[in-house]
């Protein structure tokens, strides 16, 4: 069994952790902490969760004001490092999962950690891919990280979680209970062992688990973790639990008391965003958002409340500046025109590699097209004829453009909606 104490944590970890304001109660006021909002899907779904974009695990209920490319995280991190000197931490915290998204979890750290190597990396999950990732962790350095585990028996389990997307598959009840239990316990051990300081973020919730986290926390002090953080429900509007109690902070501490018998307690958790920043009792991320409000002209024409579904190609998320052939990814938005919500990201084969090809490019091509079949229009650098009559074809409008993603979503509506004008005074036939 792993058992971490002051005593026994190498010291390079132990001087990390002296640096962590989650981890390190005496210095939450002294160092600060970032959260990169880069990992926006989700595998599992928590009844009290109205994942908008935010994780109620480790964000107080809202929205995150953006999610990023790892790219543009790289960036933010500059922004904020250079502006906030007691920086010592970058989290991912969702907005989702952070293994979720692996690649963009991974990304981001690789790019901070190959040009500071001072910062303390720290990841937050539901542990279901845990198994998978947990080695990769370990390389990447990372000795910090929060598992969110709400039970150890599957039949409370099963009133926690409406089900676990799975290798492809979706379980529901006792069954999608028990894989995500099982894969945390292997995760949580593999963690320990290779001198992990793991966090378990428990959500309390009156009637469901809240007689049973005692047996929670016995079982996780005996796979080694670090520290347990008991956090109330707070009941998210359009969630399964959004009638549900809040849990108050008295029921809350009466828990941590008598947890603390088994293992340490952390009481300063502030719930905080998924794109926090700063302090823990001092949020600033408002100061530090990567996206401009969408502008407003006067020349736009109304527009209705219908909701667009527009693909983009952009090698960072943040310019319309990659050719549609190459992209191997497209980033979905939907919105009316003045505010758009990042959707996700959907994988696709390139099949331009700038070398006449046929045949097998041909059917690269029209799986790239089918790929953006539900979206009324991609917004692309540029386009070849052949692509843009099969898009046409399906009912996806090409727009090339060159400027700002958001500039281009607001403008791609204005394309849609000038030609739907245009068809209903006869003026075009589509
Ligand atoms: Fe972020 Fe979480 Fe790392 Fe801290 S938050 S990923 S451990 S760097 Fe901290 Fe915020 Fe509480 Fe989380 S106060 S919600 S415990
Ligand atoms: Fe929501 Fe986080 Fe649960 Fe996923 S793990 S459903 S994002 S609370």
């Amino acid at each position: 069994m792993s058992n971490f104490c002051p005593g026994n944590i190498p010291a390079h970890i132990l001087e990390q952790t002296r640096k962590h304001p989650c981890y390190s109660v005496e210095v939450h006021h002294q160092f600060a902490r970032m959260h990169l909002p880069v990992a926006p899907s989700c595998n599992i779904q928590c009844n009290y969760c109205n994942r908008k974009f935010d994780c109620v695990n480790e964000s107080r209920p809202g929205v995150t004001s953006e999610v990023l490319t790892p790219a543009l995280a790289f960036e933010k991190y500059h922004w904020v490092k250079e502006k906030i000197q007691e920086l010592t931490v970058v989290g991912i915290a969702g907005p989702g999962d952070a293994l979720a998204d692996w690649q963009y979890t991974k990304q981001t750290i690789e790019q901070i950690k190959a040009v500071d190597s001072n910062i303390v990396f720290c990841l937050s999950t539901n542990g279901l891919l845990l198994p998978e990732y947990a080695p990769e962790i370990v390389a990447l350095g990372i000795h910090h990280v929060t598992v969110t585990m709400n039970a150890i028996d599957p039949q409370i389990g099963a009133k926690l979680y409406k089900f676990v997307n799975y290798q492809g598959r979706r379980y529901e009840g006792v069954e999608a209970a028990e894989i995500l239990y099982k894969n945390q316990l292997a995760g949580i051990q593999y963690l320990t062992d290779h001198q992990v300081l793991v966090k378990i973020n428990i959500v309390m919730v009156k009637g469901i688990n809240d007689q049973h986290i005692p047996e929670v926390v016995k079982k996780v002090k005996e796979l080694g973790v670090f520290i347990t953080n008991i956090m109330p429900l707070i009941p998210a509007p359009g969630s399964a639990f959004e009638y549900f109690p809040q849990t108050s902070m008295k029921e809350i501490n009466d828990m941590r008391n008598l947890c603390q018998l088994d293992i340490q307690q952390m009481r300063h958790c502030k719930q905080c965003r998924a794109d926090a920043i700063g302090l823990l009792n001092e949020d600033r991320s408002s100061e530090f958002r990567m996206c401009g409000q969408p502008q407003e002209t006067s020349t736009q024409p109304a527009i209705p409340q219908r909701k667009y579904r527009i693909a983009v190609t952009s090698k960072y998320g943040k310019l319309v500046d990659q050719h549609f052939g190459h992209a191997s990814e497209f980033i979905i938005f939907q919105g009316d025109g003045r505010e758009f919500k990042l959707l996700e990201r959907r994988s696709v084969h390139q099949y331009c590699s700038g070398m006449e090809e046929c045949g097998e490019e041909e059917a690269r091509r029209a799986s790239t097209i089918r790929t953006i079949k539900d979206c009324q229009a991609v917004l692309t650098m540029r386009i070849g004829q052949h692509a843009k009559d099969k898009l046409a074809e399906q009912g996806t409008r090409s727009i090339e453009y060159c400027d700002s993603v958001e500039n281009g979503l607001q403008h791609a509506v204005k394309v849609l909606l000038e030609e739907a004008a245009a068809i209903r005074k006869g003026e075009k036939t589509g």
